[in-house]
């Protein structure tokens, strides 16, 4: 995807409580590349823009426009800045050593993060509040009914168990 901006800076769209936008920060900061920073506020959900959505469709940061080339995704990010700018290499050369980088790396970036996406949280607090919601009233309505019940009951077990317990 190229960006319609041919300007040669170097942006990096992100927000400062976004941990896949630090890895990135991280990485240029290593490797001492120069870089603009533009702050997304996904608190204000500054990710559904139009303007950020040309960037970025699928609304999230960390996004890099570099030279006109947009690339988004830590991960993809990260490889693009090892590839295309060398000096301070992250990743160790050696193959095996190399992969289990990028395995802890994925684990983090594809299976841990997504979990803790805004949007995912959005739902996990509604389904919970949901559920408790309808916990509470299940207990309510127990405790109404066992109420309601428990002359009746009172009777049934009295002439079950005789007087004796009374
Ligand atoms: N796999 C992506 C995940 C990107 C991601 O989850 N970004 C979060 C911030 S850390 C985001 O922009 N969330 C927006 C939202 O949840 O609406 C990556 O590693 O860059």
């Amino acid at each position: 995807m190229k960006a319609s901006s041919s300007s040669s800076s170097r942006v990096l769209y992100s927000f400062w409580i976004s941990s896949c936008s630090w890895r990135i920060r991280f990485a240029l900061n290593l490797k001492g590349l120069q870089y603009q920073y533009k702050s997304v506020d996904l608190y204000k959900g500054e990710q559904f823009t139009p303007e950020f959505e040309q960037i970025n469709p699928l609304h999230y940061v960390p996004v890099l426009v570099d030279d006109g080339v947009v690339v988004s995704d830590s991960l993809a990010i990260f490889m693009y800045l090892e590839d295309k700018y060398p000096q301070n290499q992250l990743l160790p050369a050696d193959p095996y050593r190399r992969a289990l980088n990028l395995q802890a790396a994925s684990i983090v970036s594809n299976s841990m993060q997504p979990l803790h996406m805004k949007s995912v949280m959005v739902w996990v607090f509604f389904f919970f509040f949901f559920f408790f919601f309808f916990f509470v009233c299940v207990c309510v309505c127990v405790c109404v009914c066992a109420t309601a019940l428990f002359p009746v009951l009172r009777i049934r077990v009295k002439s079950i168990l005789g007087s004796q317990i009374y």
